[in-house]
């Protein structure tokens, strides 16, 4: 199964991401913010206002549940956990035991939070993601 991206906001598998000599490139990512204390970023530390999601398959994801858990954020920063398996349309939310469906935004698919956030995407469609349901 061949992975996918969104361009233009729309979902495609038909990409590559080897240059000339077939080495792999990763494509940088968009979405990298902070969140800070109340009032020194434009994302301030808030008890409600974002949501992880993550797959517990992924390591960079699964960090963040590591941390989300030692910290004690469960009733501060709400969770969707994906299906393990990724889809043709990249990470699906599903009732695949462990998973957690998006209550914030009612997906069906991962790529459909980005293009929310904006319409025009192009990129990978990666765990973790930390949404701020302020702004979107
Ligand atoms: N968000 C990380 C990338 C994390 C990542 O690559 N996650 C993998 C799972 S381990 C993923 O979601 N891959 C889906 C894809 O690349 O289509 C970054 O900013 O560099």
């Amino acid at each position: 199964m061949a992975l996918g991206q969104l361009v233009d906001g729309k979902w495609t598998t038909n990409w590559t991401e080897h240059d000339a000599k077939g080495e792999f490139k990763r494509m940088p990512t968009l979405f990298h913010h902070w969140i800070t204390a109340q009032g020194s970023s434009e994302f301030p530390a808030a008890v409600g206002r974002y949501h992880l999601y993550i797959s517990l398959g992924c390591p960079w994801a699964h960090r963040t549940a590591i941390l989300w858990k030692l910290k004690g954020l469960e009733n501060i920063v709400s969770l969707s956990i994906v299906d393990p398996i990724i889809s043709e349309q990249g990470w699906r939310f599903s009732d695949y035991s462990g998973c957690i469906p998006d209550a914030v935004n009612q997906a069906d698919y991962l790529w459909q939070i980005y293009v929310k956030s904006k319409p025009d995407y192009t990129g990978r469609v990666t765990v973790p993601v930390l949404w701020d349901k302020q702004t979107q």
